[in-house]
């Protein structure tokens, strides 16, 4: 190899190394959720209380728990370290909870696990403490029945029966919690709409109805069992 190519050869070798360490230092910068990396500023919201759940969400073990719903209105962050307590009792810190900006998350309040429940009667008030003891987010309880919940809406909090744990609290919020998202792929397509149908198909009865074509485009049977057609999605079973 001639002294010029190696010098060449060299500078790429710095240039492609120097590209590596640029890349990892974005790459770090970018997930801050990982645990003891602090955004600058954590800003959260507690948007749901449930103090009496027996009806509405379980936790991972099965258990109806009394929980909370934050939403991250800031930065990504990790909750690693952060504590809750009702003002007398704390619980241990968390472990590993990354928390995207613009999402929901849900801590189950479980005694067994936090030392404290949270009282349906009111008057108590919850707190979410940061790594360094500041308090992150807090919350006064009313007084909610079973299955209801406390939730903000925009300029203070109310009683609803419509609890949308881990899901916004609107309509819309509500309808996706309890019937899921769409399906961005689905194996069953509408495939053909016939509106206005005078000629074409007769039903049993040898009238003309409107008409639409399904088409399975998998590769395997698929039962409509379940499955049903709606102009009305508030109500979809019309
Ligand atoms: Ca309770
Ligand atoms: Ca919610």
């Amino acid at each position: 190899m001639k002294k010029n190519e190696l010098l060449i050869t060299l500078l790429l070798l710095v240039a492609l190394l120097a590209a590596v360490a640029v890349g990892m230092a974005i790459d770090r910068a970018a997930s801050s959720t990982e645990p003891g990396v602090e955004p600058e500023v954590v800003d959260l919201l507690i948007t749901e209380i449930c103090a009496k759940n027996t009806d509405i969400i379980e936790d991972s073990k099965g258990k109806h728990s009394d929980y909370i719903e934050l939403y991250n209105n800031g930065e990504d962050c990790n909750l690693h370290g952060f504590t809750l307590s009702d003002g007398g009792n704390t619980s241990a810190p968390l472990g590993d909870t990354p928390f995207k900006a613009g999402t929901y998350l849900v801590l189950f309040i479980d005694k067994d696990l936090t030392g404290f429940s949270i009282s349906s009667a009111g008057g108590e008030t919850l707190f979410l403490y940061n790594r360094d003891g500041s308090v992150a987010a807090q919350v006064t309880v009313s007084p909610m029945g079973e299955n209801q919940v406390m939730e903000w809406q925009e300029t203070g909090y109310a009683i609803t029966d419509r609890a949308t744990p881990g899901y916004p609290n609107t309509e819309e919020g509500y309808l996706l919690m309890t019937q899921g998202l769409p399906d961005e792929d689905p194996a069953v397509v509408i495939n053909e709409l016939l509106l206005s149908n005078r000629y074409a198909l007769p039903d049993k009865s040898g009238t003309f109805p409107d008409v639409i074509e399904l088409y399975n485009r998998s590769e395997e049977d698929v039962y409509l069992s379940g499955y049903y057609l709606t102009d009305n999605m508030e109500n979809r079973t019309r």
